[in-house]
């Protein structure tokens, strides 16, 4: 069916399944959590979830541990199961092996069990539009990039029109519970569907799986969500290329915007992994309180400071949610969501400068057409500003250029400037997921097996230890609801899973931060080459992981 010798290959990879998977296991409880904020608030909006046996019960971690009484069988081990898997959100690498991990272990710890897959996302599970997902199919998308076993969609599940169409599905499939691989609204929205189903009486569980190539699900227990280690090697693949070619023709700055939405953990992985000249960290924008004139500012004095050096060429790297984080452009956006929320008309551009505030209206004007369009019509329907459809990098590159002719007529700078503009981002959501992809991919799927057939809900599937070869890596379940904290929203303060944002003092910022100022001016461009699936380099995860899990 067209598969490369190399996806052929793959398909023979078998993931290493940590020990405690092996054996006969139980989950137990552990440690208890608050929510990221407004806990008093978030619980009373889900008194089941929050509070399952009554009283004000602390919301409990979980782990996967070897029975306590290893001769006799769980009689929950034993039970065939009825589950439903959807994928929720942007691709990313490694979703199949999620599915056949979750799959695998029904069939060993609980045959005879059905799981089906609900097609083209969340609408799926709404509309009750699913396939039963059989070993021998399975076994055609072991270790393969891509969601295409069933697809995956951007709806919500959260109204409650939605939340009694998914109702209806898991009733009229007998559903023991429902596996949610996506990201962190999506998981926001399981966390919802966790409790509404516990109101109307219904057995489902429901478990999310942590899933984005950005990075930004990230908390104590999830150290990492999985496809980003696949997409910063992608990138950072190219990224390098890119590097060597502008060393090689010395005439061309590249100015790579990168996916990853608001946070920059993909930037600063693929600035960790290739050495460029300048590398923007959407983080450290917004604390500085960095408006747009200053990042253009230091842009423009880098590519100065070079072309002293006779350098006309080099790489800068620019987070997709650079937009978002600069003060003026940010505080712009917020007054364009309000005003949207007000359901003011978005192609009336008159009516809406005449609405914002003078200095929004001012910066708006002074945007290019395509930027303004961007930012009022590119919303998803959670409500948030679509930033992989905003060219920054074409905004960033007429900027600076104005900027340079201006210091060129003031005699400040002598260079050339010619820049070319790229954008990566769906180059790395389908590739054959990295070996740390496919196996923590793998572990996910067990462990929100072992987490549905232990009859919990509301949590969120972990695999911690990573440092450690995969064979120690321990499993476990977060309440869902630990996670959250109060975000305004289309105009209102609503409860959900807190995304994590760069760490400014964390060790992969500091590390790039002891580093920036040498790659600015010399040359040291570091090309990573293709992910490698054999050999010395094939199970090194990402930079951030390995300096992160030693902080
Ligand atoms: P998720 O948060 O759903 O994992 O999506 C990740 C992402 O790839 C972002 O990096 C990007 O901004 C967005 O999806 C693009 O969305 P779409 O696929 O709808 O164009």
């Amino acid at each position: 069916k067209g598969l490369s010798h190399l996806c052929l290959e793959r398909l023979a990879y078998v993931p290493v399944l940590p020990e405690v998977l092996r054996g006969k296991h139980e989950v137990v409880e552990g440690e208890s959590r608050g929510c990221v904020g407004g806990h008093e608030v978030i619980c009373g909006l889900f008194p089941r979830l929050s509070s399952p046996h009554g009283g004000h019960a602390p919301l409990r971690l979980v782990h996967v541990a070897p029975c306590s009484a290893p001769g006799e069988e769980q009689p929950q081990q034993q039970r065939a199961l009825r589950l439903g898997v959807v994928l929720s959100g942007g691709q990313a690498p490694g979703g199949h092996n999620v599915i056949i991990g979750l799959h695998d272990y029904l069939q060993r710890w609980h045959p005879g069990s059905t799981l089906v897959g609900f097609l083209g996302g969340p609408a799926g599970v709404m509309n009750n539009r699913y396939k039963v997902l059989t070993a021998d199919e399975l076994d055609g998308y072991r270790n393969q990039g891509g969601f295409h076993l069933i697809g995956s969609g951007r709806d919500a599940i959260s109204k409650p029109d939605q939340l009694a169409a998914a109702e209806k599905t898991c009733l009229e499939l007998d559903l023991d519970g429902i596996v949610v691989i996506g990201g962190d609204d999506s998981n926001t929205n399981s966390n919802t569907m966790a409790e509404h189903f516990l109101k109307q009486g219904l057995k489902t569980n429901v478990i999310g799986v942590p899933k984005t190539i950005d990075g930004d699900l990230k908390n104590a227990d999830v150290k990492s969500s999985f496809g980003f280690d696949t997409a910063c090697k992608v990138f950072s693949e190219m990224i390098g290329n890119i590097m060597i070619d502008a060393m090689s023709a010395k005439k061309y700055y590249h100015f790579i915007r990168l996916m990853g939405r608001a946070a920059s953990h993909v930037t600063l992985e693929c600035a960790l992994q290739t050495h460029p000249q300048l590398a923007l960290i959407c983080e450290e924008v917004a604390a500085h309180r960095w408006g747009l004139k200053d990042v253009v500012r230091q842009v423009a004095d880098m590519v100065a400071q070079r072309a002293e050096l006779g350098k006309n060429f080099g790489v800068v790297l620019i987070p997709e949610g650079l937009v978002e984080f600069m003060h003026d452009v940010s505080e712009l956006i917020t007054e364009l969501n309000e005003l949207m929320a007000q359901g003011v008309n978005a192609h009336d551009q008159p009516e809406i400068v005449a609405r914002l505030t003078p200095e929004s209206a001012d910066l708006f004007q002074n945007l290019t057409p395509g930027i303004r369009s961007e930012l009022l019509e590119e919303r998803d329907p959670h409500g948030n500003v679509q930033v992989s459809h905003i060219q920054t990098e074409k905004l960033l590159i007429t900027l600076v250029s104005r900027e340079l002719m201006r210091r060129k007529a003031a005699g400040t700078y002598r260079g050339k400037f010619a820049a070319l503009a790229h954008f990566f981002g769906y180059e790395g959501r389908c590739s054959l997921p990295s070996n740390f992809d496919a196996t923590y991919c793998n572990a996910l799927g067990q462990a929100a097996g072992a987490l549905v057939a232990s009859g919990r809900t509301g949590l969120m599937a972990t695999v911690g230890n990573l440092a450690a070869p995969a064979n120690k890596w321990t499993i476990g379940g977060t309440p869902l609801l630990s996670m959250m904290h109060l975000e305004r929203r289309a105009g209102r303060d609503r409860p959900v899973i807190k995304k994590a944002l760069v760490d400014l003092h964390g060790a992969a910022f500091t590390s790039y931060t002891s580093m920036r100022a040498i790659w600015a001016i010399q040359d040291w461009c570091r090309s990573p080459g293709p992910i490698q699936f054999k050999g010395p380099s094939a199970d090194l995860a990402t930079i951030t992981l390995a300096l992160e899990v030693n902080e």
